[in-house]
């Protein structure tokens, strides 16, 4: 047929070094290797979309905190949400099938139905990655092939991608305008008159594409100054959120700009994290993700007391990178359900889908809150009740503050410019400054290490990626070093490079004893997996 003479001639004809797996968050690699795997997606994505009726499926080319030679590309479903897990397993089969591609994809699809009707839609976005133009060619390459239709969203922040993706789905204003415009409005009700409060701030953009998002939604934000801009520098190179997050450290550009910015915030190269931070002796004071779980949490679980919408549920998921002090903070806060997750958003996103509104965060800043449709009904109902009601009812603040939260926070994907808006609000409406922020707990000790090992599938996880079950002596030497009070350590092969990652905590006043877990745990697994 014309697609099986199509598919001949368009698969197989570049080279693709060894398998790629989908890992936390879609492929990743350096970007001259994956020309192949993005082609191959963009059909996928095109079939995707095809098998829902033609609702609209997202890609978007980014490889997110990793160096600027490395590209990447996640699917998304049309809701906004992560791809399904079976359509990962077949992306994965697909992309790796390098014998007969297009029997691989006959066997997951039925060719003869899909060809060219026209029906799917795809929805392609890329940060700032000079490799992504070709990438974004052969994706498009790929859905065109399956007979679907492309629609360029252009350059955007991931949680863009996703944000356009719900909206459309829901038949809501998709536009980007419409999301800037989403953005302020909500951002002006939850601050009210407050926005005075707010001390200047300075925002890094990883030197990608937050600084756009950033560009659009500043005159609704007090003093700021926006520094590595795209292209400034090298993506996410000593600098943006995860930089700073798992150096701890501040961005190379601190000691050169705007001294009279005393908070900080970091995104990272596709603006869907961020973590704040304030100069202190010696180092940095940061806010992570745990952090913004903390204050969110309990601002929200206030609201729904005033508000009188205690029956609502509310959730709080994190990861075992979660400080322990964090979970003990939010364990303590009234109506609040603390749950783990296994590591990346798409598992804290399941978890708390459960529950009426839910709030996640892993501690490198990549979170949001979501409200169900049945808590925004809830909401808007109760508040329709207290109509009557003078404005300043303390009932109908809450409520309308409630609204305002699910209106700022992206409803689809945690994301770095929402984020941002959030915390700023909640800061100014609580009256609170950074360093009391701080204060709401202090941290327990931590340390992370990465380990190269030749082959780290062999390391498998269980219980949330708290405890390995195999190898069975890796499992037993961590028990060993972490085998006093108060201190927790675990290993995982990570999703998204090719290390395996350690991490120690320890109590405050045992300084040192993190360091030496983790040390002594990397040895461990050089040791046993190396
Ligand atoms: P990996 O490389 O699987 O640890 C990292 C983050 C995840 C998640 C993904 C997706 C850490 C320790 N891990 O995954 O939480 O954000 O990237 O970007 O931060
Ligand atoms: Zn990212």
């Amino acid at each position: 047929s014309d697609l099986q003479s199509d598919l001949n001639s368009l698969l197989g004809h570049r080279s693709q070094p060894g398998p790629l797996s989908y890992g936390t968050a879609g492929f990743r690699g350096k970007a001259e290797t994956l020309h192949e795997a993005v082609l191959r997606c963009g059909m996928l994505a095109a079939c995707r979309s095809h098998s829902l009726a033609g609702r609209a499926v997202g890609v978007m080319v980014t490889a997110s905190h990793n160096p600027a030679p490395d590209n990447g590309l996640k699917l998304v479903e049309p809701d906004g949400s992560m791809l399904h897990k079976d359509w990962e397993v077949a992306a994965t089969e697909f992309v790796n099938a390098f014998d007969n591609p297009p029997a691989a994809l006959a066997k997951m699809v039925k060719l003869e139905d899909v060809p060219r009707q026209g029906k799917a839609v795809v929805l392609i976005g890329w940060d700032t990655r000079k490799s992504s133009a070709v990438l974004v060619d052969l994706a498009c390459q790929g859905v065109e092939v399956m007979g679907g239709t492309v629609i360029k969203l252009g350059l955007v922040t991931t949680p863009q991608l996703h944000f356009s993706l719900r909206a459309r789905d829901r038949k809501e204003a998709s536009a980007l305008e419409d999301y800037y415009t989403a953005l302020r409005r909500a951002f002006g009700k939850l601050v009210r008159e407050k926005r005075a409060v707010l001390p200047p701030l300075a925002v890094d953009c990883a030197n990608g594409v937050g600084a756009v998002a950033i560009d659009a939604i500043r005159s609704a934000l007090p003093a700021i100054a926006v520094v590595n801009r795209a292209n400034d520098g090298p993506l996410n190179k000593n600098c943006g959120a995860d930089f700073v997050q798992k150096q701890r450290k501040m961005p190379e550009i601190y000691s050169k700009a705007v001294p009279k910015c005393k908070m900080w915030a970091s995104l990272d190269g596709d603006a869907d994290r961020l973590v704040m931070f304030e100069k202190r002796d010696g180092g940095i004071a940061l806010a992570d993700g745990d952090r913004f779980a903390a204050l969110v949490t309990q601002f929200i679980s206030k609201h729904m007391k005033q508000g009188g919408v205690g029956g609502l549920s509310l959730a709080v998921a994190q990861t075992a990178y979660s400080n322990g002090a964090a979970t003990e903070f939010l364990s303590k806060l009234q109506g609040v359900q603390v749950v783990t997750a296994k590591t990346g958003v798409k598992h804290l996103e399941k978890a708390v889908r459960k529950f009426d509104i839910g709030v996640y965060w892993e501690p490198n800043g990549h979170g949001t809150v979501l409200f169900s449709d049945k808590a925004v009904g809830e909401l808007t109902s109760a508040k329709a009740k207290l109509a009557g009601e003078h404005d300043g009812s303390q009932q109908k603040r809450s409520l309308s503050t409630l609204l305002a939260v699910s209106a700022l926070a992206n409803q689809a994907v945690g994301d770095g410019v929402a984020d941002l808006l959030l915390i700023l609000a909640i800061l100014s409406r609580e009256d609170m400054t950074t360093s009391e922020w701080l204060r709401l707990y202090e941290e327990r000790r931590s340390s992370n290490v990465v380990v190269r090992v030749t082959d780290k599938s062999v390391i498998v996880t269980e219980d949330c990626d708290r405890l390995v079950k195999e190898p069975a002596a890796l499992r037993d030497a961590i028990a060993k070093a972490s085998d006093e009070e108060g201190c927790r350590a675990f290993v995982r092969p990570s999703g998204t490079e090719d290390v395996v990652r350690v991490y120690a905590e320890a109590p405050v006043k045992r300084e040192g004893k993190a360091n030496e877990m983790a040390l002594e745990i990397a040895r461990a697994v050089y040791r046993l997996c190396g």
